[in-house]
């Protein structure tokens, strides 16, 4: 089959209607369970064999493709599919023979000793003692899903890369990760977020392996396992786990001015995002693009989120890592179960591509600048949709093994030192992580091109190779395989400049804090005071004064204020240097601020907070109200079950605050008998006929984290006991529930009630 052919079938494959909602989940609260094959299961153990049930029906897994990258559907293609799922009704070993009883090993008499004769035990218990690979060195915690990416044509002009044509849908992958953390570690800590897409090019699959934070820490490679080892947990203690607040980071970063602009945007709310759905992406790198006369331009990538970028706040990080270590792996995957698909727009800032490769005196090879987008503004080239969620997180999400060094023709590199070393890494690591030099051929990391490497044999080899020449050239496989002429990737004759062979560093003038004061000056009033509260926050973690103190000189060289702040806080004199002293001070961007947009709140989560004790009759009609507005309601209720036939999403023991973009009160629950003062001593204070304390938690924390907060009926009276100011900004309090949602709803537009932030400028 010709590659346009395949690429068609694949793009008429996911031509039907993924956006479909799925009817039996938009009616109730996320986290249902997962059930399935959408059956309930029963309460009985079930003895009736029958075949597996199918998957979940937001669920899909690789695609049926060979080891070598051919659908396993085409005509006369042998290969296998790749593992589904079990089959059968009955248990069997792994060859296949039934088995009786799988409870009880095979002994010597009842309470005998085992015998060595009992291979079921040994082939189960074997198996199960090598379960685990190793996680990845970076990158360990992640959470992934299927989708499509869907070009509008825009880069046609820049680019020849097939997927980037005009209509082209291309199924992609998407592995979003923390960098730090172990694999278990909690989704909400302070740091950047891995968003790595492969798209499963007819041509070749293209690995776009980006970032949540436009810069690094280094320019140069040969400075990664520094900068890791800095930021991992101390080696002797192994902690702090998934953390920068340690000494030895902020040991690195003081030690390596050029790693302060990544250190500026970690500190900044970009750290903390408020979910995947919710993150810009970038390549980080400059790349090169080749359009279709072998003309080049060189770009860097951008992933735009539909629902805009979002955060939260530093004290909701905290809570949540507690309260829900998963929060952002079970978002991601609520809401695609949920029908709320999320979305990107691709978008590529592109330069001409001259011998000096620097834009406005910006090298483009310095993976630690940007590019300000109102000097070079993302031309958007089609979009992202993430549509179906991983059907087994360990075939998929944990064996998916990206590589910056998948390009397909149309994108090469450039010489950035950075990305020249991850060309070398991204192969090397898999080799020890997914087991030897066959990774390619696990179904998830499975070319949907043909594929014809002559590479052989070696652990885990899923092909069947045929023929008897691996070689080039040869007259036994009938010459096969051939040199591609048009379409074939193409090492371009990009001109080396004359140099000598060094080891230096490639600008020594170049100031390092130019761009942290750009970042700076672009932040709006209350971003720049949680910059401030975060290196107060991680600076008083370090034991050593004399890091505090290298980090607060520093920052006198990006904003007085800000150093006086941190200094202020950790206890140190405020150091000398004035802003005025500072001479370079570029014009700032304002696309690189989170606040003063709006956006679409679409899949937002409100929590509706309803007390059954009272008639609950209109709860059918504002839970419809809050779906057509596009956001995802979870009731909360004092206990678990029904109220008027509606599955209650979380109880008052469950619930907090943190987890909601914005918390409705229907109703004020009294304090309840699960309310104990074992447990919270305010309880003893409480009579049974006093509004329930965590219902005042929970408006009391919402206020502080500047939500927007609405109430109707009795619930006015849990927003007045928790002493929320009525008439204040973000607080909708009315008669009818149906203007409280409106008015929600529209403040939800700007993520969070900025206003309600005290106003204390940080210049
Ligand atoms: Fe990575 N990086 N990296 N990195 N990186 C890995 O590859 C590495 C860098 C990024 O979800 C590893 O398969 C070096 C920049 C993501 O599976 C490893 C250097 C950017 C992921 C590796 C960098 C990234 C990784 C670990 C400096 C943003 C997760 C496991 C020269 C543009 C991919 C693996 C996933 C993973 C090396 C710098 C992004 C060790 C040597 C810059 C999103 O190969």
């Amino acid at each position: 089959m010709e590659p346009s052919d395949l690429g068609r079938r694949i793009t008429d494959a996911l031509r039907g209607d993924p956006d479909e909602k799925n009817p039996d989940l938009t009616t109730h609260g996320l986290d249902d369970p997962a059930h399935v094959g959408g059956a309930k299961p029963s309460l009985e153990e079930p003895t009736e064999p029958r075949d597996p049930l199918p998957p979940r029906p937001d669920q899909r897994g690789a695609a049926d493709v060979s080891p070598t990258g051919a659908p396993c559907s085409a005509p006369g293609n042998d290969a296998r599919a790749p593992g589904r799922t079990q089959q059968g009704a009955y248990l069997t070993t792994a060859q296949g023979a039934r088995l009786r009883d799988t409870d009880h090993s095979l002994k010597a008499g009842r309470r005998g000793p085992t015998l060595l004769q009992d291979h079921h035990l040994r082939e189960k218990i074997t198996h199960f003692d090598h379960e685990r690979i190793p996680e990845r060195v970076v990158h360990a915690r992640g959470a992934a899903a299927h989708g499509r990416f869907e070009s509008y044509g825009t880069a046609t002009d820049a680019t020849c890369a097939p997927f980037l044509a005009e209509g082209v849908v291309t199924p992609v992958f998407v592995r979003f990760s923390t960098v730090l953390g172990s694999r278990g570690s909690a989704d909400t800590v302070r740091d950047t977020r891995g968003f790595a897409t492969k798209f499963y090019t007819p041509v070749g699959t293209f690995d776009l392996v980006a970032n949540n934070i436009p810069v690094f820490f280094i320019k140069d490679g040969i400075k990664f396992p520094d900068v890791v080892h800095a930021a991992k947990p101390h080696p002797d203690r192994e902690i702090p786990q998934a953390q920068s607040a340690h000494d030895t980071f902020w040991d690195f970063v003081t030690l390596h001015p050029e790693a302060q602009h990544h250190t500026i945007w970690n500190m900044s709310d970009r750290g903390i995002p408020r979910s995947y759905r919710m993150m810009e992406g970038f390549g980080v790198h400059t790349f090169r693009l080749v359009d279709a006369e072998g003309g080049t331009s060189l770009a860097k990538f951008h992933w735009k989120p539909v629902l805009g970028v979002h955060s939260l706040t530093w004290e909701e990080a905290q809570t949540l890592a507690g309260a829900d270590p998963d929060y952002h792996r079970r978002d991601l995957y609520d809401s695609i179960e949920a029908g709320h698909h999320p979305q990107w727009e691709l978008g590529v800032q592109a330069f001409p591509d001259t011998p000096e490769q620097t834009f406005e005196g910006i090298d483009l090879l310095d993976p630690t600048k940007l590019v300000p987008e109102e000097l070079a503004p993302v031309q958007r080239v089609g979009r992202l949709t993430l549509d179906a969620n991983p059907r087994n997180f360990f075939a998929e999400t944990e064996q998916v093994a990206f590589h910056p060094g998948h390009l397909p023709p149309g994108i090469d590199v450039t010489d950035d030192p950075l990305l020249q070393a991850r060309l070398f890494s991204y192969l090397d690591t898999q080799l020890t992580r997914l087991g030897g030099p066959n990774f390619g051929e696990i179904p998830i990391n499975r070319p949907q091109a043909l594929v014809n490497d002559m590479l052989r044999d070696g652990f885990h080899q899923q092909a069947d190779h045929a023929g008897v020449a691996p070689y080039k050239p040869n007259s036994l496989d009938g010459g096969c395989p051939f040199m591609a002429g048009p379409g074939a990737f193409t090492d371009l004759p990009v001109r080396v400049t004359e140099s000598v062979k060094e080891r230096a560093d490639v600008d020594e003038a170049d100031d390092p804090l130019r761009q942290v004061r750009l970042f700076w000056d672009s932040l709006s009033d209350v971003e720049r005071e949680h910059v401030a509260g975060a290196f107060a926050f991680e600076l008083a973690s370090c034991r050593e004064a004399v890091i505090r103190e290298r980090q607060v000189n520093l920052l006198a060289q990006v904003s007085t204020d800000l150093a006086t702040t941190v200094a202020t806080s950790l206890g140190l004199p405020a150091p000398a240097l004035a802003d005025a002293s500072v001479p370079d001070r570029p014009e700032p961007s304002p696309a690189l601020s989170q606040v003063g947009r709006t956006w679409p709140v679409a899949g937002r989560k409100v929590a509706l907070v309803v007390d059954p004790g009272h008639p609950l009759d209109d709860l059918g009609a504002w839970l419809d109200q809050l779906h057509a507005a596009g956001v995802v309601p979870v009731v909360v209720a004092p206990h678990g079950g029904t109220v008027e036939g509606i599955e209650i999403g979380r109880t008052l023991t469950t619930a907090r605050s943190v987890e909601f973009d914005a918390v409705l009160f229907a109703g004020a629950p009294l304090t309840l008998a699960d309310a104990r003062p074992g447990i919270d001593v305010r309880t003893a204070t409480f009579r049974e006929s006093d509004v329930d304390p965590r219902v005042l938690v929970m408006a009391q924390e919402a206020w502080r984290h500047c939500k927007a907060i609405g109430a109707w009926g009795l619930g006015g009276e849990a927003v007045h006991v928790a002493g929320v100011p009525e008439d204040a900004v973000g607080v909708v309090v009315a008669g009818q529930a149906s203007e409280v949602i409106d008015g929600l709803v529209e403040h939800l537009a700007a993520h969070r009630v900025w206003d309600r932030f005290p106003a204390v400028p940080l210049t």
